[in-house]
């Protein structure tokens, strides 16, 4: 039977460097001659990607839970196509997915890690205690689940000396401690499985806080060996979650 293309993403803290190294790994794989596309969540240029765009550069007030959906949403009306591009034997890779979904939005009902500063629009006591892990992870059951997670971490410290950090909403430091705390229980979850025989997708952590090209070669250490396709069929995610 005919492999299908791989799932690929790349995940991980604000400006840890997910778009560079996306674009980069997009043009290896076009090089080694595969079949590849590229995807981008947010997708800010459909319908509901306008409206989460107004969101994040704050030109719009939207409900925590109404916004949660609409990243959703954004990603729901691309799953189709990935589908089918996969099952074509197209390798996608993807820039942020829904796992940055759950961190952000989950984040918002955590308690603050430090004082909050002036301006931080997602204290607690501002938001709806709807906003649990389960419930920020439930619109996005039975998407397409990728094959590889690739997490860039990166510190506070690194992620303010890099370029255009701090002009959209969710980027000051506090909110992104939050948003580690639930990628890191995200990540857990994912070895817990995987240790308990649990077939699942493959999540890597990777120090992005180094040098472009280190951080490249360690991605393409967990890419290479999917470079000939998959032969399993795709997962959906977290269809066996209680
Ligand atoms: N969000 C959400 O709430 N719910 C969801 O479901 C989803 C997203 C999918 C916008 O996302 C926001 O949406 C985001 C999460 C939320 N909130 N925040 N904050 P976005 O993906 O559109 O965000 P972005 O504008 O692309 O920024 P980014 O992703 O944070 O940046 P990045 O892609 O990780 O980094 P980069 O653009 O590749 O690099 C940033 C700079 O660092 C640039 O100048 C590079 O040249 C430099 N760079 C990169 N790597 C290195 C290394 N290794 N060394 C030195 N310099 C580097
Ligand atoms: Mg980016």
């Amino acid at each position: 039977m005919a492999k299908r293309g791989a799932f690929i993403v790349i995940e991980g803290l604000d400006r840890s460097g997910k778009t560079t190294q996306t674009t980069l790994l997009h043009d290896r794989l076009v090089k080694c001659g595969i079949s590849v596309n590229l995807y981008k969540f947010p997708d800010r240029t459909t319908s509901t990607g306008k409206m989460i765009d107004s969101y994040l550069r704050s030109q719009s007030e939207v409900d925590d839970r109404a916004i949660h959906l609409l990243f959703s949403a954004n990603r729901w009306e691309a799953a189709e196509n990935m589908i089918q591009e996969l099952k074509s034997g197209i390798t996608i890779v993807c820039d942020r997915y829904a796992f940055s979904g759950i961190a952000f939005s989950a984040a918002k009902a955590l308690p603050p890690l430090s004082t909050p500063s002036p301006g931080d629009v997602s204290t607690p006591a501002e938001t709806p205690r709807t906003l649990t892990y389960e419930w920020c992870r439930a619109p996005d059951t039975n998407l397409p689940s990728p094959d590889l997670v690739l997490f860039l971490d990166v510190s506070p410290e690194v992620q303010k000396s890099r370029g255009g950090y701090g002009e959209e909403r969710y980027e000051k430091e506090d909110v992104q401690r939050r948003v580690r705390s639930v990628f890191r229980r995200i990540e857990s979850e994912f070895h817990q499985e995987s240790e308990s025989g649990a077939k699942t997708l493959r999540w890597i952590h990777i120090d992005a806080g180094r040098t472009l090209d280190e951080v490249s070669e360690d991605i393409w250490s967990g890419v290479e060996p999917l470079t000939g396709g998959v032969e399993e069929a795709l997962a959906r995610l977290w269809s066996g979650t209680p």
